[in-house]
């Protein structure tokens, strides 16, 4: 993260909505219903060693990543919580997840040859994911559950301690697909209970955001808390059906840092794709596709005081140009995700310009956007 501010571009992170988000699902879910906090992608870009922080204060247990380097992040941060990496790690990288206590994912019998291969110093814990009909990773038959059973008893070393599948439509309106992914998963747990001595003390984890809102009832151990502990829904669906009301901790700010009087004719950006019908204000803003801010984002507005201002001509690396109502000092706020008087910009308001989920919102802004928390 950018530690020294020169920039007059910023995201700001509001802490206290994590907290508040973490605790409205937290009073919907049963006793013995754990929060582990999704800070991959570096928190969905609002800062992961940050984000996690907060969340274990506001009563999540555990943290989940996607990669290993994610996971040494958050240790070297002084971060003791459990954290489980949800994506495949190399069996020959086994050794650094052991001897920084960070539980792998496996779900592969040559995973865990390879790994039974290597002499470990501490115990390695691993989750096994089961692939009940996302299609990505995770064991898939029943067969394939007895096998690597099976090879799991011959390694000592490796300590299971958890199994998990993730939904592919949690969060739509048809949950046809969503329920028979919860018929597999207990038809695998069936062979496991009966096949695994111990079974009781694992862990058992199913639900992302969306199933965690609409099911509270059926997790179990743990819920895998990602958009919805950003205040963002899963879908405009979940949105529109009010079980959960959340804050969204992602805002977006910049300055103008030069303004002007055009007349009638006058072009604007690369490619002069734009043209002032009449005289008019045009204000410069210095974000661009260098840090994320798309330019399929032309056209679409930003906020002045309180007003809409459409972003005009084509976006640059790292400034864009937009139409103002008037002349506004050097300096003068722009807002491009959040509130301004009576008008706000949601995440949602862009995912939907860029045809896109507010998840790939928060983390195409990148590390050039200094990320500020309150
Ligand atoms: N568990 C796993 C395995 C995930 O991949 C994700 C999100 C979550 C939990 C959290 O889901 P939520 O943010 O909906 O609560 N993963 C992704 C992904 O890979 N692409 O978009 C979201």
């Amino acid at each position: 993260m950018v530690a020294t501010l020169y920039r007059p571009t910023w995201a700001e992170i509001d802490l206290a909505a994590i907290g508040y988000n973490i605790k409205q699902i937290k009073k919907t879910l049963s006793t013995g219903t754990e929060i582990m906090a999704v800070v991959k992608a570096n928190g969905y870009g609002h800062g992961s060693v940050e984000i996690a922080r907060k969340a274990l204060a506001s009563g999540a247990k555990a943290l989940a990543v996607a990669l290993l380097e994610e996971a040494l992040v958050l240790r070297r941060a002084g971060i003791t919580a459990p954290i489980l990496v949800l994506g495949w790690v190399d069996p020959k990288d086994s050794p650094v997840a052991a001897s920084h206590h960070i539980t792998l994912t496996f779900f592969q019998e040559e995973w865990l040859e390879e790994v039974g291969k290597i002499s470990l110093t501490d115990d390695l814990k691993v989750h096994m994911k089961w692939d009940t009909g996302m299609g990505r990773i995770g064991i898939r038959t029943e067969q394939d559950l007895s096998h690597v059973l099976t090879a799991l008893k011959q390694i000592p070393h490796v300590k299971l301690t958890g199994v998990f599948t993730h939904f592919a439509s949690a969060d739509e309106e048809n949950l046809t697909y969503y329920h028979g992914q919860t018929e597999r998963f207990s038809r695998l747990l069936d062979i496991f209970q009966k096949e695994w001595q111990g079974a009781e003390s694992i862990h058992i984890h199913t639900g992302n955001s969306a199933a965690a809102i609409r099911f509270p009832e059926q997790m179990q151990h743990y819920i895998r808390f990602g958009i919805a502990m950003y205040g963002q829904y899963p879908s405009p669906w979940v949105k529109s059906q009010k079980i959960i009301s959340l804050k969204p901790a992602f805002s977006l700010y910049s300055q103008l840092t030069h303004v002007k009087r055009v007349s009638k004719g006058a072009k604007i950006g690369y490619g002069s794709t734009y043209t002032f019908n009449e005289e008019g204000w045009v204000g410069t803003v210095p974000i661009g596709y260098g840090d994320g801010w798309s330019r399929e984002l032309q056209d679409f507005h930003v906020l002045v005081d309180g007003k809409k201002c459409p972003i005009i001509g084509r976006i640059c690396m790292d400034q864009m140009m937009i139409r103002l109502d008037q002349s506004y000092p050097i300096g003068t706020k722009v807002t491009l995700i959040g509130k301004d008087q009576q008008e706000e910009i949601e995440v949602d308001d862009i995912a939907d310009y860029l045809g896109t989920i507010p998840y790939e919102v928060t983390c195409m802004l990148n590390e050039r956007i200094p990320r500020k928390y309150i």
